[in-house]
């Protein structure tokens, strides 16, 4: 049984990693979309909101599932079991840290780093831009799931914008 996990913030989830999440799926039997506990910073999402955003934006894909974590990713690797991490690269400017977190977390803990190019429609996609387009009226229906454009028109209603 081949497994990877996909790991991320996702606040909230774009169609960038949305077409990472895809492309990842088709070459593992078993892929986890894992997401980021921080508790030193509050992000637009809950973790809550953002594991149910993402469940929508996967349910086409049966080998997928939505988890969290907390702590360092080797740490959820070896416990649940998983030997590769799934990261999307953007540019030049994702390698150089990308490179480096991938170098320590073979180090650490033998989990192997498999990048994927961004498909060129989504390169430029990141949460934090599509985030500040939404929070100044922009649209970015056509950078979300469709889920993730309606809460960000929901939060923008409450925030009386
Ligand atoms: N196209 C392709 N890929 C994309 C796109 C896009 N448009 N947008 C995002 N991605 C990729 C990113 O490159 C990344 O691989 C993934 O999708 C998630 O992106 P984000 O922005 O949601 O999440 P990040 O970059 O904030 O997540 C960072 C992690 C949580 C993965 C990282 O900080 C981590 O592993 N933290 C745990 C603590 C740890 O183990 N630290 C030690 C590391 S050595």
């Amino acid at each position: 049984m081949r497994r990877a996990v996909c790991p991320g913030s996702f606040d909230p989830v774009t169609n960038g990693h949305v077409d990472v999440i895809n492309r990842a799926a088709a070459l593992y039997d078993e892929l986890v979309v894992a997401v980021l506990v921080n508790p030193g910073k509050a992000g637009l999402f809950t973790v809550d909101e953002r594991m149910e955003l993402l469940r929508e934006a996967v349910a086409h894909l049966p080998n997928v599932t939505v988890d969290s974590f907390q702590g360092l990713l080797v740490d959820y690797c070896r416990s649940h079991d998983i030997p590769v991490i799934v990261k999307g690269l953007r540019a030049v400017s994702d390698f150089e840290y990308e490179l480096q977190m991938a170098q320590m977390n073979r180090e650490l803990a033998g989990v192997e780093t498999l990048f994927v190019p961004t498909a060129p429609q989504v390169g430029h996609l990141s949460s934090s831009l599509v985030k500040q387009i939404a929070q100044f009226g922009g649209d970015v229906s056509h950078l979300v799931p469709k889920a993730v454009h309606e809460r960000l028109l929901a939060h923008r209603e409450q925030a009386g914008g």
